[in-house]
């Protein structure tokens, strides 16, 4: 018996490159941000859901699985990159067992959410695995441009459609299974009426905690909010409350650490002001600290993944750790706002500090999901060569304006 499920499991393996290759063809379905309430709200249909998961889970993972063949062997070859691999084709398998199973028989429902629930947890540590494959990497071959910019290229894709993967699989599981216990005023993980300044308090909160833990002190918060349509009531929009948490706790660490690192003889700490707008469209967070800031040619480098992967510091031996972020806090924190359309920026003023501004939609027909899509363009990306750049580059030593020219 034991023989015979080995001998299945090895046929469906042996399958795995043709379903790929079928899933890969199709589109990713971006959801919008009222799509994902309707599914949520008085007509949520479970039979509708596990019909439209049973395709798309399928679709979003063999898209990126597409991209994780075409990485660089010598990154692919990793341990790490293998572990993240194998993951992914386990999971896509899984959901497989599901396309001629009938949703109405309830056994079904069922085992596809603790199918679901496996999924999620299976892939749990996804970011630091692949972070582990980056220093591996970086260990054996160093670090030059353009490994470090496709790499870029893939890990932001790779990581946007992990966010939307599991974004699904919460919206399903917190909605249909049983065991979840709902919160109410939210669909799944959305909050239809998510009070923008109630989260950017939150997280400061959490933020000056760690902050007083490592330096015994902290800047003050100074909020500010501005409401051009209703100046009466709170601003809010739908949006996941635990995604604007994320980023603005990334954001309030990096903004504490500049102000007391650049204060340390000092008796007092400038706060660090937010400011809240929301117009028709848009749905803008300033933050601006005055921690000296950074030269704008580093600022590429703080939301690159090749250069803010270290070694995990150990905490017990470096006190300061916490305040410093775990390597992927930027680029993970703007991938977070790009999935609903929105973007963050930083825009340092060498000398004095930094403002880093969010966008968000403000409607939720604006708010769709933005989706890697494995195509010709994608393609390019993995296999042409990188030709010479088309700018000119500074030149390091002065120019002799008395010797003659070589062609290029
Ligand atoms: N100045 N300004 C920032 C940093 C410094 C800054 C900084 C030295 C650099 C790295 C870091 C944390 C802070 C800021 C706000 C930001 C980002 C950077 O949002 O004041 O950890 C990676």
């Amino acid at each position: 018996m034991k023989f015979a499920r080995f001998i299945m499991k090895n046929a469906a393996l042996a399958n795995v490159p043709k379903h790929i290759d079928h899933f890969s063809k199709f589109s990713p379905s971006p959801l919008s941000m009222k799509q994902f309430l309707d599914f949520g709200s008085v007509n949520a249909c479970e039979k509708t859901s596990f019909r439209f998961l049973r395709q798309e889970l399928p679709v979003r993972l063999a898209n990126i699985m597409k991209e994780i063949r075409l990485l660089p062997p010598r990154l692919l070859s990793t341990p790490s990159a293998q572990l993240v691999h194998s993951w992914y084709v386990q999971s896509l398998m899984e959901i497989l067992e599901f396309l001629d199973r009938r949703p109405e028989d309830q056994k079904v429902l069922q085992d596809f959410v603790e199918t679901l629930v496996t999924i999620r947890n299976r892939h749990n540590d996804v970011v630091p695995t692949m972070a582990q494959g980056v220093i591996e990497y970086k260990e054996m071959f160093g670090h030059d441009p353009v490994t470090s910019q496709n790499i870029q290229y893939f890990l932001d894709r790779f990581y946007m459609s992990r966010i939307s993967i599991r974004m699904l699989i919460n919206q399903h599981t917190l909605i249909f299974d049983p065991a979840s216990q709902p919160v109410p005023s939210t669909i799944g993980c959305i909050d239809p009426n998510c009070r923008v300044t109630e989260v950017i308090q939150d997280a400061y909160e959490c933020a000056r905690m760690l902050c007083e833990q490592y330096y015994l002190c902290s800047p003050e918060l100074e909020l500010k909010e501005l409401n051009v349509n209703t100046e009466s009531e709170p601003i809010h929009i739908s949006y996941v409350p635990s995604h604007l948490y994320h980023v603005l706790f990334e954001l309030f660490k990096n903004a504490m650490r500049a102000t007391i690192e650049s204060h340390e003889s000092s008796s007092t700490l400038p706060p660090i002001g937010v400011m809240v707008a929301l117009g028709g469209e848009d749905l803008s967070i300033k933050m601006s600290d005055r921690g000296g800031g950074v030269p704008a040619r580093k600022i590429e480098q703080l939301f690159s993944y090749m250069y803010s992967t270290a070694p995990r510091p150990e905490i017990t031996t470096n006190r300061r750790t916490p305040l410093a972020g775990f390597g992927y806090g930027l680029p993970l924190s703007r991938l977070y706002v790009r999935y609903f359309q929105g973007d963050l920026q930083l825009y340092p003023l060498e000398g004095f500090g930094t403002d880093a501004v969010i966008h968000l939609k403000a409607l939720s027909t604006d708010s769709v999901e933005k989706l890697p899509v494995f195509n010709q363009t994608a393609l390019r990306h993995y296999t042409s060569s990188h030709e010479a750049d088309d700018w000119c580059a500074p030149r390091k030593e002065p120019l002799d304006l008395a010797r003659d020219r070589v062609a290029k």
